[in-house]
């Protein structure tokens, strides 16, 4: 700590020559900063203010340099940004202190700092002396645009020596949430480097907002029975299950985050979700798999004050096998750039393990991209084979078969099968020598046929 205050240069010039210094009267403590004014700051403590009294709701320690721009590193240190929500009121106040890294040996010349995003909020400005720092480093006045917009602390040249901390000041306001958009500019004079000049510096900081209406995501968790991620009627609700809002996107549900569970009717409803993306999981129960979504993830873009209906979740203890028949064109058993699906081919789970395939035993064609997929299978081992095909020689798996043991709610992919294509040349059939054609016979020329002479009637022959 100094015993004297020292100051290297006169103050800016931008600040005094406009100020209008607003009585204090009684509220000797805080300084209410309307836009376009100026005040001195007395510095209070928590004692004589209680309502500074709160939680901390943010602290951030952010490193930053100044350099003069003409080639002097002037200041090397660190920038706290803390944001204080007061017990009694629920308001918010944005505190900062600057504090000179201990390895950088040149003292710096600390002026201003400014903070924006300050508009259309009440601003009370001061620094505490009840805290951390050298009583020595603090802003004596505040300025605020006419606009509102931001406050300039003017600092008088305060020296900093490396260590040394500014007290805290700080930014009381009226309000109830603030986001990291903020901007905080640092500007240090003429440092003792011979030839340095003046630099500054812009940080991301906090800054007060309107607080936004929270939305939030309902749906069903349901047994999918059959596994094809429909929900059948037949297929039951779920209820107890957890669901939550993975705040922190790690797939985990983590103490902290916001959670629910499904109701009697399998429904859930995860309230008070700020406006913007969220990603909605559910805590998945052994031996199950997601297939609706099959990610297992809902992303939701939560709009204020709207609920977004339909987040379902279909979970299964059913199994999946999948894979694809390819053209292996150099016979290697493995599937080169360039070797494309089959289409058509029969895919099937050799039940009795015979080889071929049996009336009864699942089988599916490869699509156009020359993939299968069977699913909704019960847990258990499967032999999946292809049936052979004219032209076609299997050269994967070596074995022939893919043997595949699955616990309930599992998955196997790849499961591939090499083909390769070598058409049988078949030698010509020989045409037969065409016979002679016989000579056509001459037809006999037709004779008449005798007309019988009638004879003359005999009567009728008498009885005898
Ligand atoms: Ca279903
Ligand atoms: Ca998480
Ligand atoms: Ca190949
Ligand atoms: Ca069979």
């Amino acid at each position: 700590m100094k015993s004297v205050k020292k100051t290297v240069s006169s103050s800016p010039s931008s600040s005094r020559s406009s100020s209008s210094f607003e009585q204090l009267e009684s509220r000797r403590l805080m300084s209410v900063v309307l836009p376009g004014a100026t005040v001195a700051l007395p510095g209070t403590t928590a004692a004589a203010q209680p309502a500074l009294a709160g939680v901390v709701v943010r602290d951030a320690l952010i490193p930053f340099s100044v350099d003069d721009g003409i080639g002097h590193t002037i200041f090397k240190g660190t920038l706290q940004d803390r944001v204080v929500r007061e017990n009694g009121a629920g308001t918010l106040d944005f505190y900062q202190t600057i504090r000179a890294d201990a390895g950088f040996t040149i003292p710096a010349v600390l002026q201003y700092v400014s903070r924006s995003s300050f508009g259309g909020w009440g601003v009370d400005a001061n620094f505490r002396t009840d805290g951390l720092g050298d009583p020595t480093i603090k802003p004596e006045f505040a300025t605020r645009s006419a606009d509102g917009k931001s406050v300039f602390y003017r600092f008088g040249n305060d020296r900093v020596d490396p260590g040394d901390q500014s007290l805290f000041y700080l930014a009381k306001t009226n309000a109830k949430a603030f986001d990291l958009r903020g901007g905080t500019a640092i500007g240090f004079g003429q440092g003792p480097i011979s030839g340095s000049g003046n630099g500054s510096v812009k940080l991301t900081t906090a800054e007060p907002v309107a607080p936004t209406t929270p939305g939030s995501v309902s749906g069903v968790v349901w047994h999918d029975v059959n596994g094809d991620g429909a929900r059948q009627a037949a297929e039951p609700v779920l209820a107890n299950q957890r669901v939550y809002d993975d705040a922190n996107h790690n797939g985990v549900f983590d103490l902290g985050e916001r959670t629910t569970l499904t109701n009697a009717s399998g429904a859930y409803v995860l309230t008070n979700l700020s406006p913007g993306l969220h990603q909605i999981r559910e805590v998945k129960p052994a031996g199950t798999r997601f297939t609706k979504p099959s990610s297992g993830v809902h992303n939701v873009v939560v709009p204020a004050g709207v609920n977004t209906s339909g987040r379902d979740f279909g979970i299964t203890r059913t199994v999946k096998i999948s894979g694809t028949v390819f053209n292996d064109a150099d016979s290697d058993g493995v599937r080169d750039a360039g070797e494309a699906g089959l289409s058509g081919f029969k895919v099937f789970l050799d039940a009795n393990n015979n080889g071929v395939l049996d009336a009864g035993e699942k089988n599916v064609l490869t699509n156009a991209a020359g993939s299968y997929t069977f699913n909704g299978l019960a847990a258990g081992v499967y032999r999946v084979r292809v049936q052979p095909k004219l032209f076609y020689t299997q050269t994967a798996p070596a074995t022939g078969v893919h043997t595949v043991a699955l616990a309930s709610g599992t998955t196997t992919s790849n499961r591939n099968f090499g083909e390769h294509f070598r058409p049988i040349i078949i030698d010509p059939i020989p045409l037969p020598v065409p016979l002679p054609l016989p000579l056509p016979r001459p037809l006999p020329i037709p004779q008449p046929i005798p007309i019988p002479i009638p004879q003359p009637d005999p009567g009728p022959l008498a009885v005898l």
